[in-house]
């Protein structure tokens, strides 16, 4: 049969605008189904539906990664199912309830064992995590260790080490959290982590390509929409957007889903594994990932050995001199038992979860 030439033009052209490797855009199209029953407390619907995910290739600095500026690239189109989404990242109250519940005991306040870790020092086996600490000049930034120091007692209850706690901090973000700490929360909360795609999506708010969560303009009418680092960096946070360093959730404006700080205050894991070559691999089978879940192993080249998920969103330590992936489609990344005082986590909820849960649910037996 022929197709009508007009139909194979229009066709053509979506195409190009969709899946073209020079870094286009298309429209962002959600689902249109409602949110299947009530929104499980403290999580909001997010539609789902068919974007362009990624980042235009031009990024120049990164955080610790010299990749970071190609490792978005290309756009390429993705569809998600519709999930619910936790409106801000898990706390260090709802943490610490998880905690007291299960008596868990997060990788950073273990002691590394001689049988993980057969070359190193017997003294150098002492638990603690990775916290950012300003320098007190100017530093070339192409040294990360600068910045950042292993920290003996530091943990999510002590997030900058032995003489910091949580005292008034119940609202602010739980931090020093490594992938498996991250993942038992979400499973006894029933809960998982979001993928990668689920992320970028719901983290766009229903807008299409834009450059920030929010929207193309970093503060429109001057009014900051995001927490992150003013000044020189690493040496002195200025706190022109009301914070240097961490915040408490909910303190920026949402996005046009309802969803608290999905750029900048803390880093947030994804189950994703990292690989700076993934989305490439996507655009290359062409057509429209559908729930890609990342791939199947991962390999950072910058560190070969070193297994690393994805992380999203930037943090408080996010700047345009050094590392600006508070822009919505940039990627970060980070070894799986690694913590730091910018990482923490938000869940997510499949939506047939969420309704199995409800009619097997004790709520409704009766
Ligand atoms: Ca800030
Ligand atoms: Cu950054």
């Amino acid at each position: 049969m022929r197709v009508p030439a007009v139909v194979v033009v229009a066709a053509l052209s979506i195409y190009r605008a969709a899946f073209s490797a020079g870094d286009e855009f298309a429209r962002t199209v959600a689902n249109n189904v409602s949110p299947p029953g009530k929104a499980p407390e403290g999580m909001i619907w997010i539609p789902g539906g068919e974007f362009s995910m990624g980042a235009a290739g031009n990024g120049g600095g990164s955080c610790e990664m010299p990749m970071a500026s190609n490792d978005a690239d290309p756009i390429h189109r993705v569809r998600v199912d519709g999930f619910w989404m936790d409106a801000t990242a898990v706390t260090n109250e709802q943490f610490e309830q998880f905690v007291k519940a299960t008596g868990y005991v997060t990788i950073a306040e273990r002691t590394p064992t001689k049988e993980e870790f057969p070359t190193a020092p017997a003294e150098n086996l002492v638990a603690g995590s990775v916290v950012f600490a300003p320098t007190d000049h100017e530093v070339p930034l192409d040294n990360h260790f600068q910045w950042w120091t292993y920290i003996s007692g530091a943990n999510w209850r002590h997030p900058l080490g032995p003489d910091s706690d949580l005292k008034g901090k119940e609202k602010y973000p739980v931090v020093q959290i490594a992938y498996p700490d991250a993942e038992a929360y979400a499973k006894w909360a029933g809960k998982r982590l979001p993928t990668e795609a689920e992320f970028e999506f719901a983290a766009r708010g229903g807008l299409s390509g834009k450059t920030y969560v929010w929207g193309d303009e970093f503060r429109p009418n001057g009014k900051w929409m995001a927490n992150t680092w003013q000044g020189k960096f690493p040496v002195k946070d200025a706190g022109e957007d009301g914070f240097a360093g961490i915040a408490p959730v909910k303190r920026f404006p949402p996005n046009g889903y309802g969803l608290y700080d999905m750029a900048g205050n803390v880093w947030e894991w994804c189950s994703d594994w990292y690989r700076p070559d993934y989305y490439k691999t996507l655009a290359e089978k062409g057509g429209v990932a559908i729930n890609p879940q990342g791939p199947d192993s991962p390999f950072d080249p910058a560190e070969p050995n070193e297994k690393k998920r994805v992380h999203r969103g930037g943090s408080f330590l996010c700047n345009s001199q050094y590392c600006s992936r508070y822009i919505v489609g940039t990627r970060g990344k980070g070894e799986v038992n690694t913590g730091t005082n910018h990482l923490g986590f938000r869940c997510v909820k499949s939506a047939q979860e969420a309704a199995t849960k409800l009619t097997a649910g004790p709520g409704t037996v009766r």
